[in-house]
């Protein structure tokens, strides 16, 4: 990073000296100093002062604002007991001081429980279900493999550096880049092989590619009679779901099929499984069956071979004091992706315990990247409601507060960070003065305890203390050591990371017949359906937002290049990059409606009406709608986001949000009528 001679941020680089990194950083982040530097930043305490929502606020002391704060909260819990009290928070900052800090405050007082679903309930699950661990290959070893698919993540705009190393694969070895997707994203177009199949149908491309593989002598029965649960049974079951079968499901041709399944059968084909694909109902389903495909190759075992989704299951940090598990209390579990349905007082989100009367809400901005946006915003503009909201910028979620806290950015605090696609966990050490009034995270939630009298050494430690003592406590090593080297390099064996040695069960096999009381006892997850209504092997699903005629698309709502979520959302090149919201449109669909290019649209369901401009897509399939994001709500006409559209129903197995499964209807606007 450029620190410049005032103080103040240039720009910001990759790391040359990191294998993963290489150099190579988002341009996004690469312009943070917009961020930093943002004319709009909150920089003091503010009170509300007119109606919730209403824009007037009256600028107040840290003190008189902690006081209230701590007064309010002890009021819920007079009124309600303490699960009344629901600290919220999610991904703003990835370090784990500043992000999971939140709940040594849950912990110490008994507040209600968060359960985290928004973006790994349902993607994380299904890989466990087949592994027995969260943990694959290092990317860094794409430099050897002969192909490599990146299976319904969108890397050029999500996580680059993927991209780096399949360039490389391709460079070196004339690597065989697939992309598995539902358009033709910037990923895609670099593809040498593009699967563009329909939403949420990705389980029967895995299963018919696994025929294929049994039918032609391609599936490693030697590896799978020693690493897998491979069974006649499973056999007989993949054995009556063919391409043929598969076409009709998926979009694809026969043979495409047939073409997938014998190119990603090589031995060193290394599969790059994203979130993208989950965030269906049928999710954590399609993340397990597109992961047979290296158990039944036995891809496992070569160099370049395997598969990734994420390495956070390998950590072993041990956060007993940075979240205070030690001070035992905890309320109950409510989901943070049910928010509106909660707050709204709604009997069985509420786990048939008190309503919620007051929340702390730190790193996420509900108002705009929830489900179900009208329930979510009605219940965060409730009256009764006590809303803090502790914020680098006045997000549509700080508009709804009864009191906004400034918050510090990551340059201006100390924290550590694991990163879920590669090995190393790194140090982010303070390096600039925060603007204004802004304290963190860390410095907030310690306020707020010795006000309630709450007493714990955490409670008065630094953030870099706490640092330290995780990482000390995890077993990291000396921490004068990490700090001076900055990153903790925490590959595990080769051997290990390729499975050699048994898959994380007790009998070390790979489950084609997916293991999800397993997958809940490791993970702590709650069940949101019937386990016995649960398919027995891999499979497809087919739980998926049904079209109808009156809901004839399915509309997809992937990030944007320009925005990390709602982040980014006030950056000027950001905006400039992304322009007005928009939608991909088939061309014959457009044809079919009486659409032109430069027209808008609305698009709807039960749950409302979203505005858009359309934009016309060829690379997809027919009745298929994307629309990146996330744009500000207040970007659409009537300040409807997209999220009004995508549902809250928790997804099975576990919970989890299907953002990219929504049937909906579409109606062009009159001209007239849009330019108005
Ligand atoms: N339609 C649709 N919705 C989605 C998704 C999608 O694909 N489609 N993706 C989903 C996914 S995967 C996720 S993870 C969620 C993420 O949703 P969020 O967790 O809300 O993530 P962001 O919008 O990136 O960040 C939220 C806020 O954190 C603030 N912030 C950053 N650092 C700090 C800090 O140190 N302290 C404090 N107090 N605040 C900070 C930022 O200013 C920002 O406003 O969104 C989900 N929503
Ligand atoms: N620029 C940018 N980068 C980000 C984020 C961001 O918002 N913007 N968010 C960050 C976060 S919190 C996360 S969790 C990650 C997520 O990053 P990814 O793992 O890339 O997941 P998504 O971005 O949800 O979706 C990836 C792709 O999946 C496609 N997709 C949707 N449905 C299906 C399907 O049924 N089958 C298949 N095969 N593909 C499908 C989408 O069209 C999209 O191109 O990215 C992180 N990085
Ligand atoms: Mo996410």
């Amino acid at each position: 990073m450029d620190l410049l001679e005032d103080g103040s941020i240039g720009r910001v680089r990759g790391a040359k000296d990191d294998p993963y990194t290489d150099g190579v950083i988002c341009e996004k982040v690469a312009r943070y100093a917009e961020r930093v530097h943002h004319k709009d930043r909150l920089l003091y305490p503010l009170r509300r002062i007119g109606a919730k929502g209403s824009g007037q606020w009256q600028r107040i002391g840290w003190d008189e604002a902690l006081d209230e704060i701590a007064s309010r909260f002890r009021q819920a819990e007079e009124e309600a007991g303490p699960e009344a009290v629901w600290p919220y928070y999610y991904a703003g900052t990835m370090g784990h001081v500043h992000r999971d800090g939140l709940n040594r405050l849950r912990h110490a007082r008994g507040y209600s429980d968060q359960y985290d679903t928004i973006c790994t309930g349902l993607a994380w699950p299904g890989y466990v279900a087949g592994t027995g661990l969260l943990g694959g290959v290092d990317p860094v070893e794409m430099a050897d493999s002969d192909v490599v698919v990146i299976w319904g993540t969108n890397a050029v705009a999500t996580q680059v550096n993927v991209m780096t190393h399949a360039m490389r694969a391709r460079r070196r070895n004339g690597a065989k880049i697939v992309a598995v997707d539902v358009y033709e994203n910037a990923t895609m177009q670099q593809a040498d092989m593009q699967m563009l199949l329909r939403p949420g149908t990705d389980a029967a491309l895995a299963l018919a590619a696994m025929h294929v593989m049994l039918r032609e002598g391609l599936a490693d029965r030697d590896y799978m009679a020693r690493f897998t649960d491979f069974s006649p049974e499973f056999e007989a079951h993949v054995m009556t779901r063919s391409p043929e079968w598969a076409a009709p499901i998926t979009g694809l041709s026969v043979e495409a099929i047939e073409a997938f399944a014998r190119l990603v059968a090589s031995p060193r084909t290394y599969f790059r499984l994203g979130y993208g694909f989950t965030r269906q109902r049928n999710g954590s389903f399609a993340m397990h069956a597109a992961l047979c495909l290296p158990a039944m190759s036995g891809a496992w075992q070569h160099r370049g071979g395997g598969a990734l989704h994420s390495n956070s299951g390998t950590w072993q940090l041990d956060k007993s004091r940075l979240t205070g598990q030690h001070l035992g209390k905890s309320g109950r579990s409510l989901d943070m992706s049910q928010i509106g349905a909660v707050l709204a007082g709604d009997e069985k989100a509420l786990k048939g315990g008190p309503p919620v009367k007051a929340m702390i809400v730190q790193n996420t901005n509900p108002a705009s990247v929830a489900p179900d946006q009208t329930a979510t915003r009605k219940g965060l503009a409730r009256d009764d409601l006590f809303l803090v909201v502790h914020e680098q910028f006045m997000t549509e979620t700080a508009e709804l507060a009864d009191i906004v806290l400034p918050a510090t950015m990551f340059l201006e605090h100390n924290d550590y960070y694991t990163r879920g696609g590669h090995t190393r966990v790194l140090l982010g050490p303070k390096l600039a003065e925060a603007p204004g009034e802004a304290r963190s995270n860390h410095e907030v939630i310690n306020a707020i305890a010795l006000r309630l009298g709450l007493e714990d050494e955490g409670f008065r430690a630094s953030d870099q203390a706490i640092v330290a003592d995780t990482l000390t406590r995890s077993g990291y090593g000396d921490f004068d050591e990490i700090a001076a080297r900055g990153y903790v390099e925490r590959a595990r064996p080769e051997r290990d990371a390729h499975f050699a040695g048994g898959f994380g069960w007790p009998d070390g096999r790979f489950r084609f017949a997916p293991d999800w009381p397993g997958a809940a006892a490791k993970m702590g997850l709650i069940w949101a359906c019937d386990p016995a209504s649960l398919p027995h092997f891999a499979d497809h699903y087919d739980i998926i937002d049904q079209l109808t005629d009156a809901q004839p698309f399915k509309l997809v709502t992937s990030p944007a290049r320009g925005f990390l979520n709602s982040t980014f959302n006030e950056t000027p090149g950001s905006l400039r990059r992304e322009g007005e919201p928009s939608v991909f449109m088939h061309p014959d669909d457009m044809v079919e409606l009486g659409i032109e290019q430069e027209d808008h649209v609305e698009i709807g369901n039960g749950r409302g009406v979203v505005t858009l401009l359309v934009r016309p897509m060829r690379g997809m399939q027919r009745k298929v709608l994307v629309a990146e994001g996330l744009q500000p709500n207040r970007a659409h006409r009537g300040g409807q986001g997209i999220n009004v559209l995508t549902s809250a129903e928790p997804a099975p197995p576990f919970g989890g949000v299907p953002f990219h499964d929504t049937a909906v209807w579409v109606r062009p606007i009159a001209k007239r009528q849009a330019a108005e």
